[in-house]
C-alpha cells in the first residue's frame, strides 16, 4: 500500500471537492462519495482474528455507540451535500493478511477503509494487526451523530504513515504519575495514532523503579513507598499499550541525571550535594562514575532486567547534559582523567560507547540523546554487530521497505541542527525543545531572594535560582498547538546514501513542573497537533504544506472529541477555533 500515482490523483481530486473532514490525523487520502447512512442498531465489527483486533473492536464498538460525537463543524454536511439513504449500515468488516507481526520499529501501519455509498458492509483492510488498529480509530471518527441518530458518511480512505516512530516523552522522576493515568495516556494516545511512548523513568530527583536485581535503588531512590513502579505495573503498561498498537521504550538516563542512584550507590555517583549551579544542569546534579567497573556492573544489571519486560527493540540510554565539573572536580575521577589525559567529553564518549555495548548485547538498538554525539562526539555509527544478527537487521529493514538496514544509534535531537547528525550517519527522532518540549512556558527565573526575573532574561549561573529546573528558562515560551503543528519534518534535510533518515518525532513532557493533575491539559490537544505532522507529514501528497488554516477548526473539533472520551484536553484559546 505504497502511494501510487492513482491514489495521488484521487487525493488531488479529493481536495478540491471533499477537503473537509474532522478527521485527526487527516489521512493521507480521503474521499466523500456522498451519502450518508444510517448505523444499523444491530451494527457489528466482524472478521477479527487476532485477539488484539478482537478487543479493539469491541472496544470501539462500545466507543461508537456511546460516544455520540456531534462536530462542531456543522458546515462539513454543506460543503459534501449528503444524501441520505434508507440503507443502513450493518457491518464493519476487517480484515488482516499478517496477525502475527512483532509490533516493533517500522510494522506496516497502511489500511483502506470504505464505506461503500449503498450501505451494508464497511470493509477495512490492512496489511498487519496495527494497521487494523489504526483503521478501527479512523471509522470510529468517521460516525457521528446527525439528528438523535448515528451516522456514517459513505467514503473512501487510503491512509498510513509517514513516519514509522510517533512518540511522547513523559518524565516520571521529577514528579510521580500512577499507572491509572499513563494508561488514560496510552489510550489517548491511539486516538491520536501516537505509536511510541518513551518512558522517561529515572531521572535526579527520584527513582520510581522496582528492579529484582536491585530493589535498593527504588527503596531508597523512590519520594515513597508508594511512588514505585513494580514488574506487574510495567507489564501492564507495556500490555496496554501493546494491544494499543504503541511500543514501550525505556529510558534510564545516564550518566548525568542520576543523583538518585547516589541515595543507594553513594560510591557510584559524582558531585551529589555540590551546588547545582555550578555542577549540574539544574537542582540535584549528579553523574554515574565513569572510572568503576560496578558502574558497568550496575548498569549490566539495569539494562538485561529491563530489557526483558520491555520486549521493544529500542533501548533509551539517555546520554545527556553531562557537566564539564562534575567528574574534573571529584577526589578520584579527576586525577583519574589527568593520569589518562581525558577530558570530561573523551571520558563521556567512552562512557557512551561502554553503554551502547550493554544495550546491543542486550539485543536492542540504542537510542541517546544528541549531546553524546554532539558534545562527546561519541562514535556509535560503527556497527560491532556480529555478521548474523547484521543480516538478519537487514532482512528486516527491506521488508520493512525501508531504505537503509539502519542498526547504529538512534539520535533524539532537542536542541541542534539534525542535518548535522543526520550527515553522520545516524538516524534522527525530531524532539526540537523549540517546538516538541510541552513543559516549556511555565515557571521562570527566580533569584535567591525571591524577585522574579523574566523568562527571556538569561539568568546569570551563582546568583539566581531556575525554579523547576525547565520550562521557565530558555524554552519559553509555551508552546501553541500551532507552534507545534508548524514544525517541518524534513527542512533542511536531504536524502543522500550514507546519511540516516529521519525516523519520526516525539513530544517531550519534563516533569519539573508537571504531574498527573495537569498532565491531560498539558499533553492534549498538542500532542494530536504532533501526532498529526508525524502521521500526515508535514506536506500533503502533493507536496503541499499543510496549512493551519485548515487545522484550526477540526483541531477544536477534535478536543471536544477527546473531551467525550474522557481526556481533558485544554481549551484552544482563539475565538477563530470556535466560530470556523
Ligand atoms: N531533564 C533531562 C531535562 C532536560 C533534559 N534532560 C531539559 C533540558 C532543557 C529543557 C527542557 C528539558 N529537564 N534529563 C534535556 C534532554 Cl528547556
Amino acid at each position: 500500500m505504497k502511494r501510487t500515482p492513482l491514489l495521488a490523483a484521487i487525493a488531488l481530486l479529493s481536495a478540491t471537492s471533499h477537503a473537509k473532514t474532522w478527521l485527526l490525523p487527516i489521512p493521507q487520502s480521503v474521499e466523500w462519495t456522498g451519502y450518508q447512512l444510517q448505523l444499523d442498531p444491530d451494527f457489528s465489527i466482524e472478521g477479527a482474528t487476532n485477539l488484539f483486533v478482537h478487543e479493539a473492536a469491541q472496544r470501539y464498538h462500545k466507543l461508537i455507540t456511546k460516544e455520540r460525537w456531534i462536530p462542531y463543524q456543522k458546515n462539513i454536511t454543506e460543503i459534501t451535500p449528503l444524501k441520505t439513504r434508507k440503507d443502513t449500515l450493518k457491518t464493519l468488516l476487517i480484515s488482516v493478511q499478517d496477525d502475527h507481526a512483532k509490533l516493533d520499529f517500522g510494522i506496516d501501519e497502511a489500511y483502506n477503509l470504505t464505506i461503500p455509498d449503498n450501505g451494508g458492509k464497511a470493509t477495512l483492510d490492512a496489511v498487519t494487526w496495527v494497521g487494523a488498529l489504526r483503521g478501527l480509530e479512523t471509522f470510529s471518527q468517521v460516525i457521528i451523530e446527525d439528528d438523535g441518530t448515528l451516522v456514517a458518511h459513505s467514503s473512501k480512505i487510503q491512509d498510513e504513515p509517514t513516519y514509522p516512530h510517533r512518540g511522547i516523552m513523559l518524565d516520571t522522576s521529577r514528579n510521580f504519575y500512577s499507572v491509572e493515568s499513563i494508561l488514560r495516556t496510552l489510550d489517548a494516545m491511539a486516538y491520536s495514532k501516537l505509536n511510541v511512548f518513551h518512558w522517561h523513568i529515572t531521572d535526579s530527583q527520584s527513582w520510581p523503579l522496582h528492579l529484582e536485581k536491585h530493589p535498593e535503588l527504588a527503596q531508597k531512590g523512590a519520594y515513597s513507598s508508594s511512588q514505585i513502579y513494580t514488574t506487574a505495573d510495567m507489564h501492564r503498561i507495556v500490555q496496554h499499550a501493546q494491544s494499543r498498537g504503541i511500543r514501550v521504550i525505556p529510558e534510564i538516563d545516564m550518566p548525568s541525571h542520576t543523583a538518585s542512584i547516589a541515595k543507594s550507590h553513594p560510591d557510584l555517583v559524582a558531585c551529589v550535594n555540590k551546588n547545582w549551579e555550578m555542577y549540574g544542569a539544574e537542582p540535584a546534579p549528579g553523574a554515574l562514575d565513569p572510572t568503576k567497573n560496578e558502574t558497568y556492573a550496575l548498569i549490566e544489571d539495569i539494562v538485561s532486567e529491563l530489557a526483558d519486560i520491555f520486549p521493544d527493540s529500542f533501548f533509551h540510554a539517555g546520554g545527556d547534559e553531562v557537566n564539564s565539573h562534575c567528574w574534573a572536580d571529584d577526589k578520584t575521577i579527576g586525577p583519574y582523567m589527568k593520569k589518562h589525559g581525558l577530558t570530561t567529553d573523551q571520558l563521556w564518549a567512552q562512557f557512551e560507547d561502554k553503554v551502547g555495548n550493554i544495550v546491543e548485547q542486550n539485543n536492542k538498538r540504542a537510542m541517546i540523546w544528541e549531546d553524546a554525539i554532539v558534545v562527546a562526539k561519541a562514535d556509535l555509527s560503527k556497527s560491532k554487530y556480529p555478521l548474523i544478527t547484521m543480516f538478519l537487521i537487514y532482512l528486516h529493514a527491506v521488508n520493512q521497505s525501508y531504505n537503509k538496514p539502519n542498526i547504529d544509534v538512534a539520535v533524539q535531537v532537542w536542541t541542534t541542527t539534525p542535518e548535522d547528525i543526520i550527515k553522520l550517519g545516524h538516524d534522527i527522532i525530531h524532539s526540537s525543545s523549540d517546538y516538541f518540549y510541552l513543559d516549556c512556558g511555565s515557571g521562570g527565573w527566580v533569584q535567591d531572594d525571591h524577585r522574579y526575573i523574566s523568562p527571556d532574561q538569561k539568568a546569570t549561573p551563582g546568583d539566581t535560582f531556575n525554579y523547576g529546573g525547565t520550562g521557565g528558562s530558555w524554552c519559553a515560551p509555551y508552546k501553541t498547538w500551532q507552534r507545534i503543528y508548524s514544525f517541518d519534518m524534513t527542512k533542511g534535510i536531504k536524502k543522500q546514501s550514507g546519511h540516516g533518515q529521519v525516523l519520526g518525532g516525539e513530544v517531550a513532557l519534563w516533569s519539573e513542573q508537571s504531574d498527573e493533575t495537569v498532565l491531560d491539559a498539558k499533553l492534549w490537544p498538542r500532542a494530536s497537533a504532533a501526532a498529526e505532522v508525524f502521521w500526515s507529514g508535514s506536506y500533503d501528497m502533493n507536496g503541499k504544506r499543510r496549512e493551519l488554516g485548515e487545522v484550526w477548526p477540526r483541531m477544536n473539533d477534535w478536543r471536544f472529541r477527546l473531551l467525550k472520551r474522557g481526556i481533558g484536553a485544554s481549551k484552544c484559546w482563539l475565538v477563530r477555533c470556535v466560530f470556523q
